[in-house]
């Protein structure tokens, strides 16, 4: 039995209620049964602030997330680039524990590294910039003191511009870089990676190293897209699709 279970890139939505109905499911299923889940980055499409708590949807995902942190399992997060606005108070209705950009962990015996993957795409020059702006506690700040109408209109028009030029299909061809990577394992002394953002599922094996990558969510395409990463007590790592099936 699974020991921690990872997902991240679920991108969840209103507008998209098969995804919805496919999280709710694997936190009831899976997550709940676990001692712990990650929750690696972009689980929401967008996060405009804390005060954003009074949206239905946002509240519907926070209450199924406390559920399972009630019943007992560890919930730990790690921003996307799509929710890097979150902080102290949704970690708190959501029962959720807030980690660093890069977390270093043992988890079955096996010293992993954790992270979401868009710092590592380090050749998105001007993503790099908009990120290190963005991430910025005193830019945050400033940001979320801005009425929560005008933030939301902020991060439309950015989406609109994003389709607009290209932008997301600048994303779609970025990935991370050898180089990042390498670097990654190596400042943190580890072997094993986990991450998402690329939209690539794979297991990467070079040298020594292990590097996993997690799905986005899409159940209901074809192929339907989706699933998680677990690790059991003995520090076996498997690899699962949206229904719960074992890849090989
Ligand atoms: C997503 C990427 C555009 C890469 C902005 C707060 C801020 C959310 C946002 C705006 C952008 C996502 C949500 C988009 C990914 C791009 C370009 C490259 C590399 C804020 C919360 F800044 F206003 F505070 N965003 N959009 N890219 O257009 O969908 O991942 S996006
Ligand atoms: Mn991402």
């Amino acid at each position: 039995d699974a020991s921690a279970l990872f997902i991240s890139d679920l991108h969840l939505q209103a507008a998209q209620p098969a995804i919805t109905a496919a999280f709710h499911d694997f936190l009831e299923r899976h997550a709940r049964h676990a001692p712990q889940l990650y929750l690696l980055g972009d689980l929401f499409e967008y996060w405009a602030g804390d005060d954003d708590l009074i949206d239905p949807f946002n509240r519907e995902i926070i209450t199924a997330l406390r559920r399972v942190s009630d019943a007992g399992t560890a919930i730990y997060w790690i921003a996307g680039n799509r929710d890097f606005l979150v902080g102290a108070d949704f970690a708190a209705a959501a029962g959720v524990t807030l980690l660093p950009e890069v977390f270093v962990t043992e988890i079955g015996g096996q010293r992993l590294v954790l992270v979401h993957g868009d710092a590592q795409c380090t050749e998105d020059i001007k993503y790099m910039e908009f990120r290190a702006m963005v991430r910025q506690p005193a830019w945050q700040q400033q940001f979320v003191a801005m009425p929560l109408a005008q933030r939301k209109a902020i991060i439309a028009g950015m989406r609109e511009n994003s389709r607009k030029d290209q932008g997301a299909k600048t994303m779609e061809i970025m990935d991370v870089t050898p180089q990042a990577i390498a670097d990654l394992f190596a400042q943190t002394n580890t072997n094993i990676m986990i991450h998402g953002h690329t939209h690539r599922p794979a297991l990467h094996l070079a040298g020594a190293t292990r590097r996993y990558v997690l799905p986005d969510w899409e159940p209901e395409a074809t192929p339907p897209r989706g699933g998680w990463i677990a690790i059991d007590s003995a520090g076996v790592i498997t690899r699962h699709d949206v229904r719960g099936a074992v890849i090989s």
